[in-house]
């Protein structure tokens, strides 16, 4: 369900925009693919544990902002659809390794308990790694109307938002600056924009790639692209603060009990704000050449810095 928090009040100059029923309808024909990617085949164990995950539900921001951009440059939601479900694969990988007693060690995950308190440690390794390969397979296999180099060049951007110069980087750096008292805004800002930024980034480079963008459209999206996820993290940086465990499906108030640096507990929570707030209005000016063809994605700004979850 889409709560009321998703509605953005138009603003003066701003033709209205339901981002509510936008997110409804896109998260409905999401939903229904992913279901769809991955049934329950011997053997069993593993196949449940990766659709446990999968299917626990979730914003589906990723997905959602791939099918965006893809629309916006011209492409069908058929042209996009795999690598946006490919996209929500990785992303949810990344959630159940992160939730790992060796990582952030959380037992709350989307409201449930955490794929290794069902499945156990060694069960959702395996579910992450089997969620991972599918998902490159995923796009691979079920790609259409897209010419192969596009789809290539898609599957190129994925993959390097997940390695080492993306997510694996970012998490690595997070993990090592845990407990550190002198972390500098410059080495949370690289966490940020690897451990959350990169995937973001290929959401929205990938669709336009599968649309056929050219090099100027690429790069205005990339930097639309950057100022939202590092104003996403921000933001869930804030939450883990203000928000309760039941708005948040998981665990509140982790990021002070570790001592770790964070937006808040270096620039104070107005400051932080601000940033966000600033970063997601530069997100939205890149897009000024698309008119209001770009509206579901200055929404999708919007609903960054406005949601509660
Ligand atoms: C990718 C190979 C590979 C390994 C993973 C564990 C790890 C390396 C990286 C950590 C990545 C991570 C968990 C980043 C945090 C991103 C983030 C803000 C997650 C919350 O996203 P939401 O709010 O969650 O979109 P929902 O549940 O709505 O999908």
């Amino acid at each position: 369900m889409v709560s009321t928090d998703e509605r953005i009040a138009p603003q003066e100059g701003v033709s209205a925009f339901d981002l509510a029923a936008y997110l409804k309808q896109q998260k409905a024909i999401v939903e229904a693919e992913l279901d769809r990617s991955l049934t329950v085949v011997a053997p069993e164990k593993i196949y449940e544990s990766m659709r446990y995950s999968l299917l626990a539900g979730g914003k589906r921001l990723r997905p959602i902002l791939c099918l965006a951009t893809c629309e916006l440059m011209g492409g069908t939601l058929e042209m996009a659809l795999p690598t946006a479900c490919a996209l929500e694969m990785i992303h949810t990988m990344s959630l159940i390794h992160d939730d790992l007693p060796a990582m952030d060690n959380d037992d709350y995950r989307r409201g449930r308990l955490t794929n290794h308190k069902v499945y156990g440690d060694d069960i959702a390794i395996l579910a992450g790694d089997g969620l991972l390969a599918y998902a490159f397979e995923y796009v691979a296999v079920n790609t259409r109307e897209v010419p192969a180099e596009r789809t290539l060049q898609a599957i190129a951007r994925l993959a390097r938002a997940v390695g080492a110069a993306g997510l694996v980087g970012g998490q690595t750096i997070d993990l090592e600056s845990e407990g550190k008292s002198d972390i500098t805004l410059e080495t949370l800002r690289f966490i940020h924009t690897h451990k959350t930024g990169a995937l973001l980034e290929a959401c929205v480079t990938s669709g336009a790639i599968l649309a056929g963008a050219g090099a100027e459209d690429l790069q205005r999206l990339a930097k639309y692209a950057t100022n939202i996820g590092l104003a996403f993290q921000i933001v869930d940086d804030i939450l883990d603060i203000t928000a309760t465990p039941e708005e948040l499906g998981k665990t509140a108030g982790k990021d002070i009990k570790a001592q770790k640096a964070t937006f808040p507990s270096l620039l104070g929570l107005e400051a932080s704000r601000t940033e966000a707030d600033r970063l997601i209005e530069e997100a939205i000016a890149s897009l000024e050449p698309y008119g209001t063809k770009a509206e579901p994605l200055c929404a999708l700004a919007r609903y960054i810095t406005s949601r509660k979850n």
